[in-house]
């Protein structure tokens, strides 16, 4: 129940379009062409939004990243989206969470 309202909470703080925080993952293949140019160039424009960033290089071809954001909740939304629908991106998901500054 404590869960519930909690996520209710943090639901209401991105619809608000409060200052958050969010993960994005996204999995997609290096060799695919400029793709990895395009999520550079998007990283590199949102620079100020992004804490951190994880690369794992999953196998011969496929990566995965983890990128770590702060900002309000709508700019989080753009780069996920951003991020998410380039072309060559397998898949990718944004997680939602909260800085926990109006949490109990
Ligand atoms: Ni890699």
């Amino acid at each position: 129940m404590r869960d519930l309202i909690r996520d209710h909470l943090v639901e209401q703080e991105w619809d608000e379009n409060k200052e958050t925080v969010g993960t994005i993952t996204i999995v997609y293949d290096h060799g695919v062409h400029e793709l990895m140019e395009k999520l550079t160039d998007l990283q590199h424009h949102y620079s100020s939004l992004i804490r951190s960033t994880l690369h794992i290089h999953l196998d011969q071809h496929r990566c995965l990243e983890v990128l770590v954001v702060r900002g309000r909740s709508g700019e989080i939304k753009r780069i996920a989206d951003s991020l998410i629908a380039t072309k060559g991106v397998k898949h990718g998901k944004l997680t939602a969470t909260t800085t926990g500054k109006d949490l109990k």
